[in-house]
């Protein structure tokens, strides 16, 4: 069996019920099969698949937080201290009652491939519980958040592990939980981003995921001799990255004319209205209907259905899975130019390879939502130097980190001869620079 095939193995093996994780490291795995093969004796005498599919450190722990009616509430805590190679853990928390420790680890091992992509010095983790923030009051997430950090606390710090947002992970919990890290620690540290402006976050880090996108998705697009502007476009999700790439999308001179949430989808064939969006759900923390109840030209329809959508660009930024073999083949049916991952792992891997086999340019979350994750970066270079960018710096940075990402994949893609193929390009230039660091540093 070759070396690649039986890492699969043991991982599968070792690691039941953790279906997403092996989806995650067969994608990986599958794609850099030629890079492992030209270096098999090395990296097998080294295990260096081995220890890659392996977290340094996880850390499993015990929620228990009280709720408004007095009765004590208990979620489990996760996090996944992935790869630190090229730096110290770097990674958001999700807060959602899905959330098990094989979603925990795919996260956070595709977050090591991201990390690399970047060019920044961030090594892989990923955080959680499966407390769900919706529905619940203020005092109930600031509670569940100070004991949720009173345990992490433990584990993270500005030179160790640094976590940030993911889904249901925005501003409100971000403050609860650094001030509580900050109480404990006695430490006025960067231990966190995606902080408020008041207190360390850096300017266009709440914009940095969806804006990212469109940056790679535009040079994406003219290297392959089309244009953005003009472009019809879908986006799944409602959240920050769907936000937000719906603003950049627009701006642009894209028409987005679709969002959804886990009850429902918006078809807007005017173009969504992004300060609409914003208002239901950033402040109101509403349900799509009521943006469509808003908006004459919006229509929605409950359940899923954003892909049937006929348009130029498919933008998944809600889910994993959320973006499988029918959907695919319904956006092949209806022409689709370019799908762009905003979400993690949203495309089912059949649905990648239909998409790929029929000519639609694809690029995978761990390129094309790293924007997000470089600007946290650029957030902790603040934090160390004590001092604020503007937001034109950091938007700047990030166009340049986006616009290198697009390059250096399509460079690798083209060096191993699978050209075009964004998937294989972002794997390897991703997984070559923590291999050559894990080799320099020994058996650790
Ligand atoms: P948010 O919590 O802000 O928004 C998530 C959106 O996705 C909501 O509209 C939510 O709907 C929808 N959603 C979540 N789970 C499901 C589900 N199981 N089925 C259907 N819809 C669902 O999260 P983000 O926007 O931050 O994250 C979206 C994706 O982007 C995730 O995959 C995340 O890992 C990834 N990502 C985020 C980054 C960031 O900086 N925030 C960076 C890079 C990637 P509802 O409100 O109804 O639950
Ligand atoms: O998936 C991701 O890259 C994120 N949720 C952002 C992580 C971060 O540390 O900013």
């Amino acid at each position: 069996m070759s070396y690649v095939d039986e890492v699969f193995s043991m991982v599968v093996e070792k690691n039941p019920s953790q279906p997403e994780f092996h989806q995650a490291v067969k994608e990986v795995l599958e794609s850099l099969r030629v890079v492992i093969e030209a270096n098999e004796d090395a990296y097998r005498k080294d295990a260096l698949l081995e220890r890659i599919v392996t977290p340094e450190r996880q850390i499993l722990f015990r929620v228990p937080w009280v709720d408004d009616k007095g009765q004590v509430q208990v979620n489990n805590g996760f996090r996944v201290q992935f790869n630190s190679a090229i730096g110290p853990y770097k990674g958001g928390l999700r807060l959602h009652p899905s959330v098990n420790l094989g979603i925990i680890k795919f996260l956070g091992f595709e977050q090591i491939f991201k990390n690399s992509l970047t060019g920044l010095p961030i090594g892989g983790g990923k955080g959680g519980s499966d407390f769900d923030p919706k529905g619940k009051s203020d005092r109930e997430v600031m509670a569940f958040c100070q004991s949720f950090m009173t345990e992490l606390c433990k584990y993270i710090g500005a030179d160790t592990d640094v976590p940030a947002g993911d889904i249901g992970t925005g501003a409100r919990e971000i403050g609860y939980m650094f001030g509580q890290y900050k109480k404990i620690r006695n430490l006025y540290e960067g231990v966190l981003t995606g902080k408020g402006l008041t207190y360390g976050g850096s300017l266009a880090r709440t914009e940095a995921t969806g804006y990212g996108l469109l940056y790679l998705t535009e040079e994406m697009l003219k290297c392959n001799g089309s244009d953005i502007k003009g472009k019809t476009v879908s986006i799944s999700g409602s959240g920050n990255v769907a936000i937000y790439a719906a603003q950049k999308a627009e701006q642009l001179g894209a028409k987005v004319v679709t969002v959804s949430d886990s009850t429902g989808w918006i078809y807007d064939p005017e173009g969504i209205d992004v300060e609409l969006l914003k208002e239901v759900k950033e402040v109101k923390r509403a349900r799509l209907t009521e943006y469509a109840a808003a908006r004459k030209s919006a229509q929605y329809h409950e359940g899923k259905g954003v892909w049937t959508v006929k348009v130029d660009v498919a933008l998944p930024c809600a889910t994993q899975n959320e973006l499988n073999l029918d959907d695919a083949k319904t956006l092949v049916a209806n022409g689709v130019y370019a799908v762009c991952e905003g979400a993690n792992m949203p495309t089912t891997l059949e649905a990648t390879q239909y998409l790929q086999q029929n000519g639609v340019k694809f690029v995978p979350g761990k390129a094309a939502n790293a924007g997000g994750v470089a600007t946290s970066a650029l957030e902790m270079s603040q934090n160390s130097e004590r001092l604020s960018w503007t937001f034109e710096e950091v938007d700047s940075k990030l166009q340049t980190i986006m616009v290198n990402i697009f390059h250096n994949l399509d460079d690798a893609a083209k060096k191993y001869g699978m050209a075009g193929n964004y998937v294989a390009g972002a794997n390897i230039a991703g997984f070559l620079k923590v291999a050559e660091a894990m080799t320099a540093q020994g058996i650790v």
